[in-house]
């Protein structure tokens, strides 16, 4: 899976993807991102990406020019639907993590800054809007990292264990239910202990135990 980022914040990104699963997943190419800073498209002589919204307000907007240059650019190398994460969007679920994996190999993830982009921008060129909770953030970047995280763990190989796909939260097993309580060693820790279904080796009683928990 190939993702195309553009941000105004590539470094934003740097840190979570140098390290743990994601490191080993681009190491392996599994998953291969770049990044597109939408500054450097900015033909402005000061490479000013923002200008003040028309009908007056508080706060800038995003203007066409260095977005429609970058996402343009993007599209040659990228073939995949543009996604810009706003909290106007459609709410981000596992299935719709799971469809944006089955479904595309290439993705384009815009993430914004300021009050907004112009809405020419998302009437030509964005393909979908989507959202990661009902919330307001300083910018698109966590909920982009957010994407690539929940799409990137489905992709064969991307987790160490084959396995834990299938065995986590949104198994089929467990028909859309999230989690049992989970534990490991020690057996008994500050006077707090294990519950004993689970040391028995019973694995009908504790397969028992674990769908009465389900959340
Ligand atoms: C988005 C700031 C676009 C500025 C944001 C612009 C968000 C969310 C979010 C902030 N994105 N789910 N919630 N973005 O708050 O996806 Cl231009």
């Amino acid at each position: 899976m190939r993702f195309d980022i553009l941000t105004l914040f590539p470094n934003l990104f740097e840190s979570y993807l140098s390290d743990s699963i994601l490191k080993r997943a681009l190491d392996q190419e599994l998953i291969d991102v770049k990044f597109h800073n939408i500054r450097d498209y900015s033909s402005d002589k000061h490479h000013k990406v923002d200008d003040t919204p028309y009908g007056g307000g508080a706060g800038m907007v995003m203007a066409c020019q260095p977005l429609f240059d970058c996402i343009k650019d993007v599209k040659k190398q990228n073939s995949g639907p543009v996604i810009f994460l706003t909290p106007q969007g459609e709410r981000f679920t596992q299935n719709k993590a799971n469809n944006l994996a089955a479904n595309n190999k290439e993705i384009i993830l815009l993430c914004g800054r300021y009050e907004g982009i112009d809405q020419r921008v998302r009437d030509q060129l964005i393909d979908q809007e989507i959202s990661i909770g009902d919330y307001v953030l300083t910018g698109g970047e966590l909920p982009a990292m957010i994407l690539i995280d929940s799409i990137a763990r489905q992709i064969p190989g991307v987790l160490g264990n084959e396995d834990s796909q299938g065995e986590d939260s949104f198994s089929e097993k467990f028909a859309g239910k999230k989690e049992y309580p989970h534990y490991t060693k020690p057996a008994e820790y500050e006077g707090h202990k294990v519950p004993d279904v689970l040391l028995s080796g019973n694995h009908a009683e504790i397969e028992k135990w674990r769908e009465e928990r389900l959340k």
